[in-house]
C-alpha cells in the first residue's frame, strides 16, 4: 500500500501515485478535494495490507475475531440495524433521457444528482482514510475483462471487495495499459470529527446508489452493506456493465455458472438466472445426490457472456468470491458451502456462538441454547427473533470452493449450453419447462416472477415481476434489454448452436405451505433431464407454458416423494398460466413501445395454447 499523504492538501512531489494516467490520478485528487478525508491509501492487493486493515476493523470494534481453531482467520461483522440489504428505492440509473433508464428503474436527472451527490460527498470522507482500490472484472485477457476503480472510505469494503475481485497491481496494470476504466465513488457518508468516537458501523441513513451509465461511472453514499458497497458487484458488474454490453454487443447477466458431468462423461454448462436468495449459490455449489453426477463450480452471481467468431455463446464469471446469503446453509442444504466457510472468511450479520463460531437459521436442526444474535444481544430459542440477519451473508474467495472448476478463471470462458431461468413460485409454474425457441426463452426470461426475499427491502413474499432476474440490475430500459437478448439469438444463428432455455421452479408449496420438491442436490435430477434433452435421448410433453417431463422420464428413484406431489410439481394448470399470462401483460404494457413485438407474439400464443388446453 502507498500512503500518499496525510492530508491531500499536503501532497508531495515525492509521495507520486503508483499510476501515470494522469484521468487516474485527477480523478483520486478532485474526489479528495471534495470529500477531504484524513489521509489517501492507494490499496495494492497484497495480504500484508489486508492484515493490517483486519487488525484495524478488530481494534475498531468493526470486526470480531472469530474462534481460530474452529474458523481460523475469519471474522463476524455486524451491520448498524438500518443497513442490512440492497436499496432499490434509493437505487438511480442517471441517463441522460428517462426513457433510457425506462419505466422499471427510479431515473434521476444527470445534472440535479451530480449536484445532489456533491453536496453530500462534501467533506463525507472528514477524518477517515480514503482508500483507492484499482479493481478488476474477470480474468487478465478475456474479451469482456473490464475494469474499475473504487475509492471508498470504508476498511470492511476494502477487505472485501479483495475478495470478491481482482484488486491491486493486477487491475492497475491494465489501466496503466490504457484501458477505459470505471470510476466507482463510494463514501460512509459518517465524517469523524478530530477526537471523535467511531462507530462499529458507519454510515448514513441518507442513501443515494447512482449508476450514470453514460460516463461509466457509480457513486454510492450512506451504505456500507453487500451490493450497496462492494461497487464491483451489482454496481458494475450488472447495471453499467449491461449498458457496456448493449453498446459492445454482450451480456451482464444475475447469473450462476456450472459445469455439470454426467456419469456416462456427458458434459455441459448451464447458466441460471435467479433472482436475489431464490437459490444460485445453492446450484453453483450443488452435491448431486444421483451417484456418478459432478457440479463444478464457475460463478455463483454474476455471468458475462459473448458471441465468439464461431457463433458459441461464451462466458465468465467477472468476480473471485462469494458474497452468499447464510441463512438455510447446511451440511444437509449445501454441504460445498460448509466446506469453503471452513477458515478465511468474512461473516456479516450471522449470530456468535458461546464458543467463538458463528450460526445461522437452518445451520443445525437442533438451535443453540444461547447464542449473540445479530444486534448484539443474547439470544436463547425462546427469543422469538431469528439470531442471524435473514439477508445475513459471507464473503469467501471461489479458491476455496472444493467444486470450483480448474477454468472458473480461464480467459477463454465456457460455451453455454443451457440456460435456465426460475423464481419463488409457490403456484402456477411447474418444476420444469423447456422454452419452444428462442424467442419463447426470451419470453419466459422477460415475464418471470418471484416472490420477494429479504435480499432487498420490500414486503417479504409478495409476487413481483424479475425479468431475466435484472429488475434491480438492468442499467437501461429493460425492453431494450429484451431485445438486445433477441439480437444475441440473431448472431448465434451463425453456429446454429442455441443454449436450449429452460424455467425451473424449485419453490412450489403444496398444502400447508410445505415445498413439494425437495431441492438442492435432488435438483440434479432436474438437471439430468435437461442434459437428456441436450442429448436428445428423451421428448418433452407439450404444454402452455413450453415442453414439460414425461412422468417416467424424471429420474425419482431414490426419492421420498409421494407420487401425488410428484404429478402435481409437473403439471400445468392451463387456467393458472392464462391467468399468469394475462398478468404479465402489464408488464409489457408498462415497458410500452420499447417491448419488442416478438414478446406479445410469445405472450398472445401463450394464452392461445391455455385455450386449446383446457
Ligand atoms: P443472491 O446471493 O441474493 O443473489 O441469492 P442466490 O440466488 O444465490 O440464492 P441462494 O442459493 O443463496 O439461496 C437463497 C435461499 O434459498 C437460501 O436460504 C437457500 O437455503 C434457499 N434455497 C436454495 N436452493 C433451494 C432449493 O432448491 N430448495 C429450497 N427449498 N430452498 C433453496
Ligand atoms: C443480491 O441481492 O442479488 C446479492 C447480494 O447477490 S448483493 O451483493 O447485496 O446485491
Ligand atoms: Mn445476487
Amino acid at each position: 500500500m502507498t500512503i500518499i499523504a496525510d492530508s491531500p492538501n499536503t501532497a508531495s512531489a515525492a509521495n507520486v501515485p503508483p499510476t501515470t494516467r494522469a484521468d487516474l490520478f485527477e480523478w483520486v485528487h478532485g474526489v479528495a478535494n471534495l470529500t477531504k478525508p484524513a489521509r489517501i491509501e492507494w490499496v495494492d492487493g497484497s495480504l500484508a495490507e489486508k492484515h493490517r486493515l483486519i487488525d484495524e476493523m478488530v481494534e475498531a470494534g468493526t470486526l470480531i475475531t472469530l474462534n481460530s481453531e474452529l474458523r481460523p482467520n475469519s471474522y463476524l461483522a455486524r451491520s448498524h440495524q438500518d443497513d442490512v440489504a440492497r436499496v432499490e428505492s434509493r437505487t438511480f440509473i442517471c441517463s441522460e433521457s428517462e426513457k433510457d433508464a425506462g419505466p422499471t428503474n427510479n431515473w434521476a436527472d444527470p445534472d440535479e444528482m451530480r449536484s445532489t451527490l456533491s453536496g453530500l460527498f462534501t467533506e463525507s470522507m472528514r477524518g477517515r482514510t480514503m482508500y483507492v482500490i484499482p479493481f478488476l472484472m474477470g480474468p487478465v485477457g478475456s474479451p469482456v475483462t473490464r475494469v474499475g476503480v473504487e475509492i471508498t472510505d470504508s476498511p470492511y469494503v476494502v477487505v472485501s471487495m479483495g475478495v470478491m475481485t481482482r484488486i491491486g497491481r493486477t487491475a492497475l496494470d491494465v489501466i496503466e495499459e490504457g484501458a477505459p476504466w470505471v470510476r466507482a465513488l463510494h463514501s460512509v457518508g459518517a465524517p469523524l470529527d478530530r477526537g471523535e468516537q467511531d462507530v462499529e458501523w458507519p454510515c448514513n441513513p441518507t442513501k443515494y446508489i447512482c449508476h450514470f451509465p453514460e460516463t461509466r461511472e457509480i457513486w454510492s453514499f450512506g451504505s456500507a452493506y453487500g451490493g450497496n458497497a462492494l461497487l464491483g458487484k451489482k454496481a458494475f458488474a450488472l447495471r453499467i456493465a449491461s449498458a457496456m454490453a448493449r453498446d459492445e454487443g454482450w451480456l451482464a447477466e444475475h447469473m450462476m455458472l456450472v459445469r455439470i458431468t454426467s456419469p456416462e462423461g456427458q458434459v455441459a454448462h448451464i447458466a441460471a438466472a435467479f433472482p436475489s436468495a431464490c437459490g444460485k449459490t445453492n446450484f453453483a455449489m450443488m452435491r448431486p445426490t444421483l451417484p456418478g453426477w459432478q457440479v463444478e463450480t464457475l460463478g455463483d452471481d454474476i455471468v458475462w457472456m459473448w458471441v465468439d467468431e464461431n457463433g458459441l455463446l461464451r462466458a465468465i464469471n467477472p468476480e473471485a468470491g462469494f458474497f452468499g446469503v447464510a441463512p438455510g446453509t447446511s451440511d444437509s442444504t449445501n454441504p460445498v458451502a460448509m466446506q469453503t466457510l471452513w477458515g478465511n472468511t468474512v461473516f456479516t450479520n450471522v449470530a456468535l456462538t458461546d464458543d467463538g463460531d458463528v450460526w445461522w437459521e437452518g445451520m443445525t436442526k437442533e438451535k443453540p441454547a444461547h447464542l449473540v444474535d445479530w444486534t448484539g444481544q443474547d439470544w436463547t430459542p425462546d427469543s422469538g427473533v431469528p439470531a442471524a440477519h435473514p439477508n445475513s451473508r459471507f464473503t469467501v474467495a471461489i479458491d476455496q470452493c472444493p467444486t470450483a472448476a480448474a477454468e472458473w478463471a480461464d480467459p477463454r470462458g465456457v460455451v453455454v449450453d443451457a440456460i435456465v431461468f426460475g423464481g419463488r413460485r409457490s403456484h402456477t409454474m411447474p418444476l420444469v419447462t423447456e422454452a419452444r425457441s428462442w424467442a419463447h426463452g426470451v419470453y419466459l426470461g422477460a415475464t418471470m416472477a418471484s416472490e420477494r426475499t429479504a435480499a432487498a427491502e420490500g414486503t417479504l413474499g409478495e409476487l413481483r415481476r424479475d425479468p431475466f432476474a435484472m429488475a434491480p440490475f438492468t442499467g437501461y430500459n429493460v425492453g431494450d434489454h429484451w431485445d438486445h437478448w433477441l439480437s444475441i439469438g440473431e448472431r448465434l444463428r451463425v453456429s446454429g448452436r442455441f443454449p436450449r432455455i429452460f424455467h425451473v421452479n424449485w419453490f412450489r408449496r403444496g398444502e400447508g405451505g410445505r415445498f413439494l420438491w425437495p431441492g438442492f442436490g435432488d435438483n440434479v435430477r432436474v438437471v439430468k433431464w435437461m442434459m437428456d434433452r441436450l442429448a436428445g435421448t428423451v421428448s418433452g410433453i407439450d404444454s402452455p407454458v413450453g415442453l414439460l417431463p414425461k412422468l417416467g422420464d424424471l429420474e425419482l428413484h431414490g426419492l421420498d416423494l409421494a407420487a401425488d406431489d410428484a404429478a402435481e410439481i409437473l403439471s400445468v394448470d392451463s387456467a393458472e398460466i392464462e391467468r399468469d399470462a394475462r398478468d404479465a401483460q402489464s408488464l409489457l404494457t408498462l415497458v410500452g413501445e420499447t417491448t419488442p413485438d416478438v414478446l406479445w407474439r410469445e405472450n398472445s400464443d401463450t394464452i392461445d395454447r391455455c385455450r386449446e388446453d383446457s
